[in-house]
């Protein structure tokens, strides 16, 4: 049988992360854990780019410009939404969600969808370094993989 999976040695590889400032507190450590987990995957820190949006809503412009340019092996989005009394939780989520999605497809490159999407800011702490891990670190190992499977593919 014939398998194909990327390392997880980062090499020459120039990635992106798109941040939202919104609920920085959270965001700010999921940004921490990707730029850790990169550079310890062999990252240097001219081949890292940091771009700050708004919120969650502007994530897919900022993915869809910068895979555009042709300079970047991967992008990796992050964000935090937090659920509140109103429906604006779904149309936030749902537009970051199917726009990233997009940019992916459209651009056929690796972009990790490190959204926190959470009911409470307890989960949202839980997902940013806490006990349920850190969602930065586990989209930064996710586009290393992806960078290096794309190569064989
Ligand atoms: N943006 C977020 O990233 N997280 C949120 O929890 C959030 N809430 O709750 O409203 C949020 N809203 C802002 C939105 O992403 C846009 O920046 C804003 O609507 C301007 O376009």
């Amino acid at each position: 049988m014939n398998t194909l999976e990327g390392n997880m040695i980062l090499s020459g590889a120039r990635i992106a992360i798109v941040a939202a400032r919104f609920n920085d507190f959270i965001v700010d450590r999921l940004v921490g854990g990707a730029v850790d987990t990169l550079k310890r995957h062999g990252a240097s820190d001219d081949e890292l780019t940091l771009v700050r949006v708004p919120g969650a809503w502007e994530l897919p412009l900022a993915v869809d410009k910068l895979a555009a340019t042709g300079d970047y092996a991967a992008v990796i989005a992050l964000g935090c939404v937090i659920r509140g009394g109103t429906p604006h939780f779904e149309y936030v989520c749902s537009a970051a969600t199917k726009g990233v999605a997009e940019a992916q497809s459209k651009h056929q490159l690796p972009i990790a969808f490190g959204l926190l999407t959470c009911d409470s800011i307890d989960q949202a702490v839980e997902r940013a370094g806490a006990k349920a891990g850190n969602k930065g670190v586990e989209a930064a190992s996710a586009v290393i993989e992806m960078v290096n499977l794309c190569s064989q593919l």
